[in-house]
C-alpha cells in the first residue's frame, strides 16, 4: 500500500540502482561468510525493525530565538500524517507516528484513525503536553503535575487522561509523560513536595491506563527550568516508575543528559532493573540540542544498540518503544527523518555484528584491547548495502533521498497548503 509516493517511481529509481547494490551486497555477504555471520538473518531483522516518527518532527522546529519555516509545511495532524507517509513509503521502517496532545488538535479521533489507516500509518505511543498553556486561567507557568495549586495539577492530570482516551481510539498502547516542572531559583520550589506531588498526580493517571498499556516517564536535567528540574535524571525516573507499578517504565531521550554522560551504561542499568521502556533518538553536543540522530556521535548510538542487542540475545529485553525526537531547524524535516531512520537502522545492524560470546570471553580475560577491537570492528563495517537491501526487499527505496527530491514534494504542497503561521517550536 503506497499512497503518498507513487510505487512506480520507487521501482524506476530502484531499477537503475539494483545492479550496483547486488554487487555491494554480494561482497558484504562473502565477507560475512568468512566471519560466520548470517547476512540473511541480519537482513530479516532489519526488515522487521520499526522506529516511530513524531508528528511534531515533520514541522520545522525552532529555538527560543526564532523559527524559520520551510515551504509547504504541514499545518495540521492530517497534513503531518501525509508527510509521515512519504517517509514510510520510502524507508518502510517508520510505519507508526507518535502524536502529541493537545498540540495535535483533533476533534474526531475515529476519523483521524481512518485517515491514517488509508495511508498505512498506525499510531505509536501518545505524548501529553503540559509544558505550555492551553489558553485558560489555570497556568502551567509554575509547573503542571507538580504545581502547588491542586486545580492546576488536576488540569494537567486531565490532559494526560484525555491523551490516553484519544490513544485508545487510535489503537496506541502507551503514553509518554515529560514535564518541564522545576525552578529557576534556589528555594523557589520544595524538592521534596514537588516530587511527592508528581508521584501523586502520576498515580491518578496510572489508574486510567488500560491493562495492555504502558506509561513512559521521560527525564531531563534542565530546561525550561534552569536551577532544578523535578524529574531530572534516570535515578529519579526509576524511583517514580517503581513507585507507580509494573506498567510504568523509563524512557531515555538521548539529548536529555549532561555532556559526557555514559548513556549506554544507563541503558544497561535500566535493562537490569527491568524498567527500560523506550527511547527518543536524537543527537547532541552540548545539551538537549535535538540534532539528527547519529549526526554527531554515531559511535554512541551504536554502543546503545550494542547494549540492547546483548540484552535481546540474553532474553532480557521485551518491547522497547523506539521513537525519533528531534528538531529540524535548517533542513527539510522529511529529509532529516529519512536519514535519521537510516542511521538508527544502521546502528542496529552494526550491533548485530558484535560477537557477544567473544566479547564476554575477552572481558573475562581482561583483554581491554580485544574488547575494543570487537566493538570497533563491528562499528567500522560498512553495512549500507545491507540496510539498503532490506529496504529494497520491503519494496521501499534503495536511495530514499534521491526519490524524495525527484518528487518536488514540498514545492507542490506549498501550492495547496496554507503558509506557516506563528512560531510553534518542536522541542520535547
Ligand atoms: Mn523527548
Amino acid at each position: 500500500m503506497f499512497k503518498a509516493v507513487d510505487k512506480g517511481l520507487i521501482d524506476k529509481h530502484n531499477s537503475s540502482l539494483i545492479s550496483e547494490l547486488n554487487h555491494d551486497f554480494e561482497y558484504l555477504s562473502k565477507k560475512f561468510q568468512t566471519q560466520n555471520i548470517s547476512i540473511e538473518e541480519i537482513k530479516n531483522k532489519l526488515k522487521n525493525f520499526q522506529v516511530a516518527v513524531p508528528t511534531w518532527g515533520v514541522g520545522t522546529g525552532g529555538t527560543r530565538f526564532a523559527r524559520f519555516p520551510g515551504i509547504g509545511e504541514p499545518q495540521n495532524i492530517y497534513e503531518k500524517i501525509e508527510d509521515c507517509a512519504v517517509i514510510n513509503d520510502l524507508v518502510g521502517i517508520t510505519q507508526k507516528v507518535s502524536p502529541h496532545f493537545p498540540w495535535d488538535n483533533v476533534s474526531d479521533f475515529k476519523e483521524l484513525k481512518e485517515f491514517a489507516d488509508d495511508f498505512n500509518i498506525g499510531f505509536d505511543v501518545v505524548n501529553s503536553n503540559t509544558f505550555q498553556d492551553q489558553g485558560d486561567q489555570l497556568s502551567f507557568k509554575h509547573g503542571s503535575l507538580t504545581n502547588a495549586d491542586k486545580a492546576v495539577r488536576e488540569k494537567a492530570i486531565k490532559i494526560n487522561i484525555d491523551a490516553i482516551e484519544a490513544g485508545i481510539t487510535l489503537e496506541s498502547k502507551g503514553l509518554t509523560v515529560w514535564v518541564g516542572d522545576g525552578g529557576n531559583f534556589p528555594g523557589q520550589i520544595s524538592f521534596s513536595k514537588s516530587l511527592e506531588r508528581y508521584i501523586d498526580s502520576m498515580k491518578n493517571i496510572y489508574t486510567k491506563l488500560p491493562n495492555d498499556w504502558r506509561v513512559y516517564l521521560e527525564h531531563k536535567p534542565y530546561e525550561p527550568a534552569f536551577y532544578s528540574t523535578v524529574i531530572s535524571d534516570w535515578g529519579t525516573s526509576y524511583i517514580c516508575a517503581k513507585e507507580l507499578g509494573e506498567k510504568a517504565l523509563c524512557l531515555v531521550d538521548l539529548g536529555h543528559h549532561l555532556p559526557n554522560t555514559n548513556i549506554e551504561m544507563i541503558v544497561s542499568r535500566l535493562i537490569d532493573l527491568k524498567k527500560l521502556g523506550g527511547f527518543h533518538f536524537n543527537d547532541s553536543k552540548f545539551g538537549d540540542d535535538d540534532l539528527d540522530a547519529g549526526s554527531i556521535n554515531p559511535y554512541e548510538l551504536f554502543l546503545i544498540f550494542n547494549e540492547l542487542t546483548e540484552a535481546q540475545e540474553a532474553g532480557k529485553l521485551t518491547n522497547v518503544a523506539y521513537m525519533i525526537d528531534q528538531s529540524h531547524n535548517v533542513t527539510d524535516p522529511i529529509e532529516s527523518l529519512i536519514l535519521s531512520a537510516n542511521e538508527i537502522a544502521t546502528s542496529y545492524a552494526k550491533s548485530l555484528l558484535v560477537d557477544q560470546n567473544l566479547l564476554k570471553e575477552s572481558q573475562d580475560n581482561n583483554d581491554a584491547v580485544h574488547c575494543m577491537q570487537i566493538l570497533k570492528s563491528a562499528f567500522n563495517t560498512d553495512v549500507s548495502s545491507l540496510v539498503a537491501m532490506a529496504r529494497y526487499e520491503n519494496s521501499n527505496a534503495i536511495d530514499p533521498i534521491s526519490v524524495y527530491r525527484s518528487l518536488n514534494y514540498k514545492n507542490n504542497k506549498s501550492k495547496v497548503r496554507a503558509s506557516a503561521q506563528g512560531s510553534t517550536s518542536g522541542i520535547v
